[in-house]
């Protein structure tokens, strides 16, 4: 069972900055979590993080072949990218789309999701567990093929 986690723009400033709004943890504290939950379930990770919407795009392609779900927090390109849409639609491999915060409780621009609607499913608003929770559902979907 390989997983690939897709981190978007801004993520790696997380614990570093506004920690009022996205609190203390860092992106590599998430990314230990998510080893520990994988490995205890007998899933192998790859945790990726950018803030370039195209390198976004050529890790979905490229991914078709060597892991079997794609998880996704795609930040503000959640909101915005067609690109990202089209790249999860084209490369057909089950995708995640997951959120720390619970966009439906906030702006009201966060409430439209692009790549929701070609993702197998959502997990928003349970902080850094939405990543845990994330690891179960992406092992659930490879052992329900
Ligand atoms: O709740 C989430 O996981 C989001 O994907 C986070 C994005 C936001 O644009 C989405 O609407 C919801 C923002 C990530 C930016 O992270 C920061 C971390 C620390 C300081 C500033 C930004």
């Amino acid at each position: 069972m390989n997983i690939l986690f897709l981190n978007g723009p801004n993520l790696n400033l997380l614990g570093q900055r506004e920690p009022e709004v996205y609190g203390r943890t860092t992106l590599a504290d998430i990314e230990a979590k998510v080893r520990d939950r994988a490995k205890k379930l007998g899933a192998e990770i790859d945790f990726r993080q950018t803030n370039l919407e195209g390198e976004l795009v050529s890790w979905i392609q490229e991914a078709k072949g060597h892991f079997d779900v794609i998880v996704i927090n795609a930040a503000a390109y959640t909101h915005t990218s067609v690109a990202l849409r089209d790249a999860i639609a084209a490369v057909g491999l089950p995708t995640i789309e997951i959120h720390l915060s619970n966009v439906h409780a906030r702006e009201e621009f966060r409430h439209k999701s692009l790549i929701a609607p070609v993702c197998r499913g959502q997990i928003v608003g349970f902080g850094v567990n939405s990543y845990v929770l994330a690891v179960e559902a992406s092992v659930n979907v490879i052992e329900a093929r």
